[in-house]
């Protein structure tokens, strides 16, 4: 409890830190942008991570807070990149459970100067599954802004493939478990290459994640995924570290 308790001020004392992953396009392997990931380094506990993180916020009945503040924060950090690099945000659950997210987030983007056609929301089936139609709804509000959506995670759940079909989305992001066996088993490459033949007869991109070595990557390119991100290229780092990696 001292820890829902400590939530607000651990956002006010600055300890939710955040850290991009950069994301890579194939074949070209050229960085197109960067995947912001929260965490909370506690004076006493030292690192907490997001998984963790927001299961203390929907506790403490914090959620909304701090994804604003998560979001600010990184839309902050990212207004200064060069045009052309895309920001992926992730959207918890609890988030769309939320009213007014729509309306705050777009009014957040609006005042952080942070163009919305080079943000990406990414949000996961389990955040679906309450209300679809609602879902979807905020979905193509984001849409109409020129925010694209990603569905994340995509293989680590019941995949539900109506939700390919009635959501407004633009990137389906599968999860680092489909990527792992491609290197050893053909039957991974058989789900792998159908996935992506659906994808593109939906006219959504993939992403590849988790991908950690050459092999892996060599095999997501041979198989048309659009983009990847994992720690063969680069781990989540700091944001001064990854503005030295964009030559700020
Ligand atoms: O980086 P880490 O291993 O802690 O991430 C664990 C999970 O938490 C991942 O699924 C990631 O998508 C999610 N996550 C990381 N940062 C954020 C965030 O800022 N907001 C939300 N909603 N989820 C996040
Ligand atoms: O669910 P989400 O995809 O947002 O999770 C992001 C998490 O995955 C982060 O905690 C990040 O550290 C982790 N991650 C990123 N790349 C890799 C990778 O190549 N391998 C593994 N095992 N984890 C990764
Ligand atoms: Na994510
Ligand atoms: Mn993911």
């Amino acid at each position: 409890a001292q820890l829902e308790a400590d939530l607000l001020g651990a956002i006010d004392r600055d300890e939710i830190e955040i850290v991009f992953q950069p994301q890579f396009s194939l074949p070209d392997d050229r960085l197109t942008g960067a995947e912001a990931l929260a965490r909370w380094n506690h004076g006493e506990l030292g690192r907490i991570g997001a998984g963790a993180l927001f299961a203390i916020a929907e506790r403490a009945d914090h959620v909304a807070p701090l994804s604003r503040h998560i979001a600010q924060r990184a839309l902050d950090l990212a207004r200064d990149w060069p045009d052309g690099l895309r920001l992926s945000l992730n959207v918890t659950p609890a988030d769309l459970a939320f009213g007014s997210y729509v309306r705050q987030m777009l009014d957040l983007v609006r005042d952080s100067g942070f163009p919305p056609r080079r943000l990406t929301l990414e949000v996961t089936e389990q955040a679906l599954i309450s209300d679809v139609s609602l879902a979807a709804q905020m979905m193509a509000e984001f849409s109409a802004q020129g925010i694209r959506i990603a569905l994340d995670d995509f293989g680590a759940g019941f995949c539900n493939f109506r939700y390919l079909k009635v959501l407004p989305l633009h990137y389906l992001k599968l999860d680092r478990s489909m990527i792992e066996g491609i290197t050893r088993d053909k039957r991974d490459v058989a789900v792998l290459r159908a996935i992506v033949a659906m994808a593109k007869a939906l006219d959504l991109e993939v992403i590849a994640e988790g991908v950690e070595n050459e092999a892996q990557r060599d095999v997501i390119a041979a198989e048309h995924c659009a983009y990847y991100q994992g720690f063969l290229r680069a781990q989540p780092m700091k944001p001064a570290m990854f503005a030295k990696l964009i030559g700020g």
